[in-house]
């Protein structure tokens, strides 16, 4: 008989062999709670992230718009429904996950409390948001835990079409009148930090990277994911001849890299604990769809309890027959 001191190593060295971890294989306790953390959290993203640009999906400038972004944002219901279902994997409901959301146990992230004021920030969502999601989610699709990691291929795939999606619209803005062009960088100052931020607190302030690099659930840290975000993002923004929101922002020759400013991290903790512009809003629209629904998982619930007292019932007549007692 496995001890868990020999089940624990046999699983580390899994894990540094590159194998993919089932859920019916066994994983320490903290992994799973782990998993069902991060890909929770991530699903509610998703999911949370859908209400400010559907806010703007009746007000898209032009039919193509409008399709678009109609397509975009049933694609982030079916990346938090494949999340859902990877984390139900480790043996949490879909009905707890939406619990510890209303409840605030569980976050999603900070960058879905801001609001979405001009049609311009629906191009700097698609830009930065899902360019900062692509760069993070391509290190996922290499996690340690198989159904995380085959949900993200998809997911990454998906996402890359909302980035192109999102710098077009930017693009199309900025050579427009110089109210439009206004409008794209007025998006872009407004976005830039709570973007970087997305990457999660600076790694030494980051309770849970050293242990997830040693599982393999992250394979890059928050500091690596986000400077790699900002060495991409600056020549786009040049391309697009939009000026940076942060004056430090300089290429650095010996480090190969971009140097940028202080983020401001008493307004990521701030927007982490609830107190952001929109989290009230953001989870009163939750609890509103969690109640609207109620109906339908009645229905559902009655319809499948139904079923399965025909079932017995035909099965019962069944079984009499075939021991000869009705005909
Ligand atoms: N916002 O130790 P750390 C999308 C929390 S959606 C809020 O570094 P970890 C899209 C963190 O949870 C894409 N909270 O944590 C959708 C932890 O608190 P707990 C969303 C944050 O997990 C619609 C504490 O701070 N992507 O693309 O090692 C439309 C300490 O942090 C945030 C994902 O969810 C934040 N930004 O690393 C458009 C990716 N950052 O949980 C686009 C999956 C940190 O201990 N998640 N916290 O109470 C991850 O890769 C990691 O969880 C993180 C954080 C890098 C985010």
């Amino acid at each position: 008989m496995d001890n868990i001191e020999n089940l624990a190593t046999r699983f580390q060295e899994r894990i540094d062999a590159g194998e993919k971890i089932e859920p019916k294989d066994w994983m320490p306790e903290k992994y799973r709670k782990t998993h069902i953390r991060q890909i929770s959290q991530h699903a509610h993203s998703e999911i949370v992230g859908m209400l400010p640009e559907g806010n703007w999906i009746t007000r898209a400038p032009s039919l193509k718009r409008k399709l678009g972004l109609l397509a975009k944002v049933q694609d982030e219901a079916g990346h938090g429904l494949y999340l859902y279902s990877a984390a139900e994997t480790l043996g949490i409901s879909r009905d707890e996950m939406t619990q510890q959301l209303l409840t605030g146990k569980a976050k999603y992230s900070s960058i879905f409390n801001y609001p979405t004021l001009t049609w311009a920030d629906i191009g700097a969502i698609g830009w930065l948001v899902d360019g900062a999601a692509i760069i993070n989610q391509v290190m996922l699709t290499r996690t340690s835990f198989g159904p995380y990691a085959r949900a993200m291929v998809r997911i990454c795939k998906e996402e890359s079409f909302h980035q192109r999606q999102g710098y077009e619209i930017m693009l199309t803005l900025c050579n427009g009148t110089p109210e439009q062009k206004e409008m794209a960088q007025d998006a872009l100052n407004r976005t830039w930090w709570p973007a970087l931020m997305m990457f999660g607190p600076r790694d030494e302030d980051s309770p849970n990277t050293k242990q997830s690099m040693a599982w393999k659930i992250k394979r890059k840290t928050n500091d690596e994911l986000r400077q790699q975000f900002v060495d991409i993002t600056v020549p786009q923004a040049e391309f697009l001849g939009l000026k940076m929101p942060d004056p430090e922002i300089k290429w650095n020759e010996e480090r190969g890299h971009y140097d940028f400013g202080a983020i401001d991290w008493d307004e990521f903790w701030q927007v982490v604990k609830g107190n952001g512009p929109c989290n009230k809003e953001r989870i009163a629209a939750r609890q509103k769809a969690w109640d609207d629904g109620q109906w339908v998982r009645d229905a559902a619930l009655a319809y499948s309890a139904k079923k399965s007292e025909n079932e017995e019932k035909s099965n019962g007549i069944k079984a009499q027959r075939s021991e000869g007692k009705i005909a």
